[in-house]
């Protein structure tokens, strides 16, 4: 099959990359976001392989692709999709969704409503660029969850749903820094592995593929942690992510250490931060993400048939 060429709007959020497609992918039918999800799953998977990974992407890559949305109030539905798979939602990715908008002309200062395959999220554009994004009803489902590594040793955490779903444990042992991405890479994934083994996965049996771990912010900084997020592909997430902010603060809510109201702070490998807070709601919260996106570039990529590599490199 001959694939069309695919137009793209290059953003990154905090140090993590979007690529939003505007043009170019093939119809996905009329259903729900999550039908639309399937399907791109289901046919077009060598596609989504090719835009993200090398040599036209990376794997670090998440991308967003822009259909319509049935809902009238919503500006754009979206579809993200990465490395390895489709995610319900991506915090920073629907924060470059807004930033690519803004580029096309679409959206001002403001607030806009995004349809993802995992609901409807809100958005704010700021007049001084910042996003905050009101992300979907976030809960922690176990608390203090041990799991036996390879190695015999546990490892205790929670495990939370933040429009994706996560282990989160501190590393004691591990600075959370980039320069110790590698050891950090290693430990959570032998996290995820031991998940895995142990058959143990979010409350409608779906996997635990993010892994978060913390260390606490010095008191002087404010409640808040450094965080290091293994994202289902392996790669790192150069963003303090989001989803994965949401996942915490419903768990420090649910323990009992942050309140309505609060201002906490995720601060990710590379040292950018996004600041959240809450709103109660039920067992659960509705998180408030602040961060900023930044345009990097717009393009077309092609897809000759005759090139090994047009479906990506699967490393
Ligand atoms: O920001 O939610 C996020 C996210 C998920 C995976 C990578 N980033």
């Amino acid at each position: 099959m001959v694939t069309s060429p695919i137009h793209y709007i290059d953003t990154h959020t905090a140090g993590e990359p979007t690529r939003v497609i505007i043009g170019g992918f093939p119809d996905l039918g009329s259903g729900s976001m999550a039908d639309q999800r399937d399907v791109l799953l289901r046919d077009h998977d060598s596609l989504r392989a090719g835009i993200v990974r090398e040599p036209r992407g990376h794997e670090a890559m998440v991308a967003a692709l822009l259909v319509e949305s049935s809902l009238s109030d919503c500006e754009s539905g979206v579809i993200f999709f990465n490395n390895v798979g489709a995610l319900g939602m991506c915090g920073h990715g629907a924060m470059g969704v807004v930033e690519a908008l803004r580029h096309m002309g679409r959206i001002e200062s403001g607030n806009c409503q995004l349809e993802t395959p995992a609901g409807v999220v809100e958005l704010h554009l700021g007049d001084d660029g910042e996003i905050a994004l009101r992300n979907l009803s976030s809960h922690r489902t176990v608390a203090d969850c041990t799991v036996t590594l390879d190695d015999g040793n546990s490892v205790t955490g929670d495990i939370a749903w933040g429009g994706n779903w996560f282990f989160i444990t501190e590393t004691p042992e591990i600075e959370v820094d980039s320069k110790h991405i590698s050891e950090l890479t290693e430990a959570a994934s032998r996290i995820r592995d031991a998940l895995d083994s142990a058959g143990i996965s979010g409350s409608d049996g779906e996997r635990i593929d993010h892994i978060e771990l913390h260390q606490p912010l010095p008191p002087d900084q404010g409640a808040g942690v450094r965080s290091f997020v293994l994202c289902p592909g392996r790669e790192w997430d150069r963003s303090p992510c989001g989803t994965g902010t949401s996942a915490t603060m419903a768990c420090q809510y649910q323990r009992g250490s942050l309140q309505e109201g609060d201002r906490w702070l995720q601060v990710g490998v590379l040292g950018t931060r996004f600041v959240g807070s809450f709103e109660v709601a039920g067992e659960g919260i509705v998180p408030t993400i602040r961060g900023h996106a930044s345009l990097c570039g717009e393009g077309t990529l092609y897809f000759p048939p005759d090139d090994p590599f047009r479906h990506g490199i699967d490393l």
